[in-house]
């Protein structure tokens, strides 16, 4: 199980300098994806505006910044990473106003916003592939932009085959598209709608940090860099001795928006015992929207599907390939689409709804909800110990997981685990000789009978 969340690529603004650098190695980082968060004019679709009124409940989770899906416009081939406008916010999610708005108020909160950014691909809506494609290099050399190959050959039918036998990373076969515009191959290591810019291109590297650095002048403090390892293509490679495209290890094996909810994979019983691992081990973590309240699965049948991925594997693949479970609208009270829209929401909700949502997590009555452990996490994080102490994992043959967190003349503090089936009663001295007779209980998971001092 990869543990440590460590997907976030940052690029600091110099203004920044000044202020703690390192900021995102010790801050949590809240994923939100922006579609499903709350929509506030009723097109059942999330929106800029509708993050904004959620602020002070951003704040209430003691989070560092918000890290946003793609606002970009886009087709939706692929829910925003799929840009056809890297400048621009969509009008499904609101205007630059309101941008400029959401960095203010999040600002006023002490929290930093960090855009998705996409480097390996465009959609093929965005205005340099359609010039790409028509060769058009009046403006800018434009036909240089993507990755473009003539045909190995023909087949039987005069049929061009592809340059090479690469794999598109969503299951769908070839990695190359033939153009009968152009009569050549472009490369999509993902949808044949997103093709992969050339970074051989220096005009295009140069684009792409123009694109980053107007971000940061309205007020971004970093980027999270999708899909990374695919930046780069070798084309002098030649052949896959396998038939796939190389697929990095993803290390974000905890929450986010392409992996079924935790609670829905594991049990809601993992949920605290999940949170606790990630806030208690060294490293940036990531918190998906939702996943601080134990929100499950939404249940999308194969006709609500939205997800390209999920639709073109089928009806008996759908449940396994589609991401649009994991992207259900977020639950705020015990209402009509939890309150997420008084339309009809883009995806369903997960139909624990009217017990699993932000308002019955956070009634005081609720002291031992998964969101208020999550918050007391969050403020433990934020200690000496957990920011510069060391780190010690221990296991346990009856399935005990014990991290241990030092600093000279700052609390030292014990995570214990219970990874097995069976409540378990341990001595803890087996693990750590210089402990104390009593110890005081931070905070504790919902079925730990003892409750925090
Ligand atoms: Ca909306
Ligand atoms: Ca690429």
């Amino acid at each position: 199980m990869a543990l440590l969340p460590l997907l976030i690529s940052c690029l600091l603004a110099s203004a920044q300098t000044a202020d703690n650098f390192y900021w995102y190695k010790d801050s949590v980082v809240y994923q939100l994806y922006v579609r499903s968060f709350q929509d506030t004019n009723g097109d059942g679709i999330g929106d800029l505006k509708g993050v904004i009124q959620h602020a002070d409940y951003l704040k209430s989770l003691g989070i560092g910044a918000v890290w946003l899906s793609p606002i970009y416009p886009s087709p939706n081939y692929d829910y925003g990473y799929d840009i056809a406008d890297m400048e621009n916010v969509n009008p499904e999610y609101g205007t630059l106003e309101d941008f400029n708005e959401l960095v203010k108020e999040m600002k006023a909160r002490g929290i930093r916003v960090i855009m998705d950014f996409v480097p390996n691909h465009t959609s093929i809506k965005h205005g340099w592939f359609l010039a790409s494609e028509a060769r058009n290099d009046t403006d800018e050399a434009y036909s240089e932009f993507y990755i473009w190959k003539d045909p190995s050959g023909y087949d039987g039918n005069n049929k061009p085959l592809p340059p090479n036998n690469w794999l598109s990373v969503m299951g769908t076969g070839s990695a190359w598209q033939w153009s009968e515009k152009r009569k050549q191959f472009y490369l999509h290591s993902f949808l044949v709608e997103q093709a992969d810019l050339n970074y051989d291109n220096p005009i295009v590297r140069k684009k792409m940090n123009n694109v980053l650095k107007l971000w940061m002048n309205r007020g971004v403090s970093g980027f999270r860099m999708d899909a990374v390892s695919w930046i780069y293509d070798d084309l002098a490679c030649g052949n896959e001795p396998t038939s796939d495209h190389p697929n990095p290890n993803n290390p974000n094996d905890y929450g986010n928006h392409d992996q079924h909810r935790f609670p829905s994979r594991f049990s809601d019983e993992w949920v605290d015992v999940l949170h606790m691992m990630v806030m208690t081990l060294p490293g940036t973590v990531l918190t998906y929207n939702g996943d601080e309240i134990g929100l499950e699965d939404a249940y999308v049948r194969y006709d609500e599907g939205k997800d390209l991925q999920g639709l073109r594997a089928g009806p008996s693949r759908f449940a396994a390939m589609s991401r649009d479970f994991e992207r259900g609208p977020m639950p705020w009270k015990a209402a009509k689409n939890g309150g997420f829209s008084t339309g009809r929401p883009w995806l369903p909700l997960a139909p624990s709804l009217w017990s699993r949502n932000v308002e019955n997590e956070a009634s005081e009555e609720n002291k031992r909800s998964h969101l208020h452990v999550y918050k007391k996490l969050v403020q433990l994080r934020k200690t000496k110990t957990m920011t510069e102490g060391s780190c010690l994992v221990q296991t346990s043959d009856e399935g005990l997981l014990i991290i241990t967190r030092v600093l000279r003349d700052n609390p030292t503090t014990l995570t214990v685990l219970n990874l097995g089936d069976f409540e378990i009663t341990a001595d803890l001295t087996t693990f750590r000789r210089s402990l104390p007779s009593s110890l005081g209980i931070v905070v504790s998971s919902y079925n730990f009978p003892a409750t925090e001092k």
